[in-house]
């Protein structure tokens, strides 16, 4: 088997593999306390989060009984600036409600 040189000036088709990049996605994971009160929860999951009344409702009883509970997935700078969010209405009300970012 002989190998072809290839000569000077010669265009030389290159492949060049690109790892595609998935977008990185971002679960915001609102906390449990004992002092937000039901009512601003599904509040925030409503105005925040974009949510259905029947859902913010669903998603708050589940965070009221497990501790924690997922409010969204979102790119890293969309769940970032939810969470700013969240921590801004809350210190805002005066509650001590707490979002944080976790990978998907
Ligand atoms: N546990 C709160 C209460 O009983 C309600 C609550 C739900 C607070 C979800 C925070 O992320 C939360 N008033």
């Amino acid at each position: 088997m002989t190998e072809r040189m290839s000569t000077p000036g010669e265009k030389v088709q290159e492949r060049v593999r690109v790892k595609k990049q998935e977008p990185q996605l971002y679960k915001v994971v609102l906390l449990n306390d004992d002092y937000t009160t039901m009512e601003f929860v599904v509040h925030v999951l409503e105005s925040v989060f974009e949510k259905s009344p029947a859902e913010a409702f669903q998603i708050m009883m589940h965070v009221h009984t497990n501790g924690r509970g997922i409010a969204g997935v979102y790119p890293w700078e969309v769940a970032e600036t939810k969470v700013e969010t969240v921590s801004g209405l809350a210190r805002e009300a005066g509650f001590p409600l707490k979002a944080i970012t976790e990978p998907a």
